[in-house]
């Protein structure tokens, strides 16, 4: 088929919504995902079938080519029979680093259907773990490619009964990711049957979602993969082949006079066959027989490969081919280049599209199989219940379910990201294909023009040259201009309804509430702060990978792309014809941004440029936040190192077009403060008398502080939260976040605090604590900074009567002066929070208590507002509180999995612990010399990690780094030796020593901070150093 044709054939199949099928390929990284897609795509005749595998069609991008891992998520629609109907798939590739997971996010959210790829030899790693899991929870239902086969063969050199059984591992591993997804879900939806009885009970056969009540009753048969179900199959992307159970059964049922069905329970399992009497019996491995797979279909595999690879031996492998019917070109069979013919032959034998693409279109739902379930999920967030919309959102539901493409049927899309696109790419900009009739008309004008410029006879100027008019050398100017343009394109699915070009749609933002906005947005009105707007779609594309072909209109059910959104979208967004739709659940993201670095032009008149380029980055990936600091800096904040090189890649080339510096990068810290500790830095203890006196003594732990005026005065005490309390109130982040913008609560709100409230006082009853009491809990007045952080400030004044934070914003109608200043004192806390003493970094973990609060009637005059004063007063009293106590700073760690080679394993180890980190975890993986080594290590100490990782291990070892928690870094950062032992051990200053110090004076300098050392203090010592060495 031309590509016309496919295309023709896929404009009409986009308007049958049960012959579609919207799926994305997810894989941890390098698992083999744009390769298969290769392979797709190949199926369809856009790429040859020579190159498939080789030419990563989906990897577009030029720093993709070149590093070979994928960057972003692409689609591309393909056409696919399969039993006699026609199916459009709309393939998705999305990538597997750690950096780019939120790429998944879009890609994920706009499928039904997902393909799991596996590396059969390094099994399920950690992102194998994550993407199971997002496609759990968006409820679309996988399947499984178990990828890389040949490896068994060519690098592991098993048996094939060994590599059986080595699948077999494999495929436990992934099902027992699904089974612990499976129980966990059960055990949270009959957590949340305690507070909702409401919740309908639905089970359908075949969901893959299931709210039953117990883990006995729940059935989850239908949820592991497994061969007999047709939803695993085994690939070799890079050599082209593949198969599933059925092929074989489609093979051998006639040879060997056996029925399909006998064949499909007995293929994959423990099951041998009695050749003579052609009968299968069970238990192969107690009798030390060959399984039926390793018989009938790894044995085959790998006596070609042996053959071709091994024995090159062409005659046989005639003979075998001739056998199996294959046809092989014979410019194939000539060639000298054997891996070249393996291919050829094993791709003729099982061609690798046909049994991914049949499981595709007879597993996977199509999206009117949508189903109530998960259309509630897209409309309605899991901490708000579905009853609680309004009634005509509510009632929108049945058009989700429906997805019909009916004209009149409301319009809902779902933007995922937009997709930067260079003007020149899209299709009318494109050059355009002449029909013969056009060509002619086209020779035909130019020659009139020629004609005509014979007569006028040669103008002024160069003889022949002709004069353009100003008119046109600007529209030339601007042609070429806008050619290098980038305009953004929508990558959208369309939930229902039709779109097309010229359509009037609401554009409603993640925090549009169609229940305080709804009405008015019907009568036309757009409410200050509704996050609604309206925008015109100017055209509506279908997405061929590289390319962009014009609809006339985009089907329910069908993933597009859209244009003349750039002005109303920034990342995503929901677009309707009615404003009764609620904006879908937002995208969570599995990952942090956590780099954060500087960014000038190099010649400041391109500053504009930047800050324009910066804006554009930030519409593109969903991943970036771009902030201006304080000082006016342009901060650029992303996932990881591999990520910050692509976006600065991307703003040089792309979005600013200029040159860019980048500083070093700036690594978060966090302040906090620990118990006293026990023993010194040599770990001596020490001794009661040797420690500052007054820190025996209670109240010199208490901090007092006046206002200037002398009107107020406060006492605080600093101290430490215990590890529990504060993870705890990190991960109940979101929701503090959502309570402290609101003044007064919901139910559901409420219901939240309460649950943080217990949680709060099981886990200081299980981690006593000598200084924090339960009775503090129901005393917290706020969460610091932002509100929501992990500080806690607690008010202990006695006979002051505030509201603690779990009973509302709102204080009591007292007669107490002292209730009007609580918002300064609470402000004066916040700001305390946000920047601790040590270098104005955020605290962490810290619970400040209040203990005394006094205000006179009067002070003295002239200091300007008393509120003010408080403020500046509370947050002094905070800090000085902490400074009384131990103080420590607090790094960001990586959790990083590395799979190495035993060789290198000690290089490894000296890497890591030269940029302190820990190993936390080492196992051997089965059946190989592989170690999976799960490592902790601090951000700040990991530039470059991966590039040094992969010198030291010549290329063996693949870090990936996850930004997953903070770590007291176990120093004080203004320590100096005191004691003999630390004086003999670290020498008088001991800088170098001291990790903390110097990270602190980093940031200090950085900040423009005081830094109280003397540079030059120890010139003599260090002259004695360098001659002693
Ligand atoms: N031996 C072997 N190598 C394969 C196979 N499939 C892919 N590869 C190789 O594995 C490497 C990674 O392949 P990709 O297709 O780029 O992997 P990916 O999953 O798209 O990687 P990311 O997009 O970066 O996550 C490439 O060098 C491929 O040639 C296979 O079946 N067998
Ligand atoms: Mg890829």
């Amino acid at each position: 088929m031309t590509q016309q044709l496919l295309n023709k054939k896929l404009d009409q199949l986009q308007k049958q919504v049960d012959t579609i099928r919207n799926i994305c390929i997810l894989a941890h990284v390098d698992h083999g995902k744009t390769t298969l897609a290769d392979s797709l795509v190949a199926a369809n005749g856009i790429i040859s079938a020579r190159m498939a595998g080789k030419l990563r069609y989906m990897d577009s991008r030029k720093d993709e080519q070149e590093r070979g891992i994928t960057m972003k998520s692409s689609a591309i629609a393909l056409y696919y029979p399969c039993q006699e109907k026609e199916y459009i798939i709309n393939l998705m590739d999305s990538p597997g680093h750690v950096d780019f997971s939120s790429e998944v996010c879009t890609a994920v959210r706009l499928c039904d259907g997902a393909i799991v790829v596996v590396d059969v030899v390094e099994g399920v790693q950690p992102q194998t773990k994550v993407v199971l899991q997002q496609a759990w929870e968006q409820g679309i239902k996988p399947l499984l490619v178990i990828n890389k086969m040949d490896r068994l063969i060519v690098e592991m050199k098993l048996e094939p009964k060994d590599a059986y059984f080595h699948i077999k591992q494999v495929l436990e591993q992934v099902n027992a990711v699904m089974g612990e997804l499976f129980t966990t879900r059960i055990f949270s939806s009959q957590e949340n049957k305690h507070t909702d009885d409401t919740q309908p009970k639905e089970f359908k056969d075949g969901d893959v979602y299931d709210w039953s009540s117990g883990l006995e009753d729940a059935d989850d048969s239908h949820l592991y993969f497994e061969p007999a179900l047709g939803n695993v199959v085994f690939a070799s992307a890079y050599d082209g082949w593949a198969f599933s159970i059925d092929t074989f059964i489609n093979m051998y049922s006639k040879k060997l006079n056996m029925s399909e069905q006998v064949l499909r329970k007995t293929l994959w399992g423990d099951f041998y066959i009695l050749a003579k009497e052609k009968k299968i019996m069970k238990g192969a491995n107690a009798k030390n027989k060959k399984p039926l797979f390793v018989q009938l279909v790894l044995d085959n595999i790998w006596s070609m490969y042996q053959t071709t690879l091994v024995d090159k031996d062409k005659d046989k492998l005639e003979k075998m081919t001739n056998s199996l019917g294959l046809k092989i070109a014979p410019r194939d069979l000539r060639t000298t280049d054997f891996k070249a013919l393996l291919t050829a032959v094993m791709s003729a034998w099982l061609p690798i599209a046909d049994p991914i693409l049949s499981m595709v279109c007879t597993i996977l739902p199509s999206p009117r199989d949508i189903g109530e379930e998960r259309s509630k999920m897209l409309m309605c967030p899991q901490t708000a219940k579905f009853e609680s919309l309004h009634e005509k959102t509510q009632a929108l539901l049945s058009s989700f379910v429906a997805c019909s493409a009916e004209e009149t049927a409301p319009k809902i899309v779902f933007v995922s990201k937009m997709i930067p696109v260079s003007k020149s790419q899209l299709p009318i900009n494109r050059a355009k294909v002449f029909t013969d009739e056009e060509l002619r008309a086209r020779r035909d004008a130019a020659r009139e023009r020629h004609q005509e410029r014979l007569l006028q006879g040669p103008s002024s100027g160069i003889e022949g040259a002709v004069q353009l008019t100003e008119q046109q050398i600007e529209d030339t100017a601007k042609e070429e201009e806008s050619k290098n343009e980038i305009e953004f394109i929508a990558f959208a699915r369309v939930f229902s309804g039709v779109i097309k070009p010229g359509d009037e749609l609401f554009v409603l933002g993640p925090k549009y509430n169609p229940n305080l906005s709804g009405e008015a947005l019907e009568t036309g009105e757009f409410p200050e702060d509704c996050h609604a707007a309206k925008a015109i779609v100017s055209n509506v594309y279908m997405l061929l990978g590289r390319d962009l072909e014009t609809l006339e209109a985009g089907f329910a059910g069908n993933v597009i792309g859209i244009s003349g959104l750039s002005e109303q979208v920034l990342k995503s967004a929901t677009l309707s014809s009615s404003p009764w739709v609620p904006p879908f659940v937002e995208l969570v993201h599995s990952t942090y941004p956590i780099l954060r670095v500087a960014v000038e032009p190099m010649r400041s008149s391109d500053m504009r440029a930047l800050a324009r380029g910066l804006q554009l980055l930030n519409q593109a990936d969903a991943h970036v936040e771009v902030l201006v600091s304080e000082v006016g800096e342009h901060l650029l904040v992303t996932a990881g190192e591999v990520h910050l090189q692509r976006c600065i890649l991307d703003l040089q080339e792309s979005y600013a077009k200029c040159e860019i510096t980048v500083s070093e990068p700036i690594v978060p810290f966090r302040e906090t403060i620990v118990p006293v500790p026990e023993t010194d830095m040599v770990n001596e203890a020490i001794e009661a008398d040797s420690k500052p006196k007054d820190e025996n003594e209670e109240d010199m732990n208490d901090e007092s502080v006046e206002t200037p005026n002398k009107q107020c005065s406060f006492k605080v005490r600093a101290l430490p939260l215990p590890k529990g309390l504060t993870d705890l109130l990190q991960d109940s982040h979101l929701i503090l976040k959502a309570v402290g913008e609101k003044s007064d609560l919901s139910v559901k709100a409420k219901t939240d605090l309460e649950e943080i409230r217990e949680k709060m006082i099981t886990v200081l009853t299980e981690n006593a604590s000598d200084a924090l009491n339960l009775e503090m809990i129901d005393n917290i007045i706020s969460f610091g900074p932002k509100r929501c952080g992990p500080n806690v400030f607690i008010n202990q004044v006695p006979e002051l009567n505030i509201n603690s934070i779990w009973e509302g914003q709102m204080t009591r109608g007292i007669s107490d002066k002292r209730i009007e200043y609580v918002s300064s004192l609470v402000n004066g806390f916040q700001l305390a929070t946000l920047n601790g003493p040590i270098c104005e970094e955020p605290m962490m973990g810290v619970a400040f208590v209040l203990e005394e609060w006094t205000l006179l009637d009067e002070g003295d005059s002239g200091w300007g507002p008393l509120s003010g004063q408080i403020v500046s007063a509370v947050k002094d009293a905070c800090r000085k509180s902490f400074q009384k106590q131990p103080q420590r700073l607090m790094t960001a760690m990586y959790t990083c999995d590395i799979l190495v080679k035993a060789e290198v394993l000690g290089r490894l180890y000296g890497v890591i612990s030269r940029r302190h980190g820990q190993i936390v975890k080492e196992d051997l993986v089965e059946g190989s010399s592989t170690f999976t080594v799960t490592a902790h290590l601090p951000v700040v100490e990991s530039f470059d990690f991966s590039n040094e990782i992969r010198k030291q291990t010549s290329g063996l070892a693949m870090p990936q780094l996850v930004f997953t928690h903070w770590e007291v870094l176990d120093i004080d950062p203004f320590w100096i030796p005191t004691t003999e032992e630390e004086i003999t051990h670290f020498g008088e200053k001991a800088d170098s020593e001291n990790p903390a110090r110097k990270y602190m004076n980093v940031i200090k300098k950085r900040k423009g901070l005081k830094i109280d050392e003397k540079i030059v203090e120890f010139a003599e010592k260090q002259r004695t150093l360098t001659k002693s060495k």
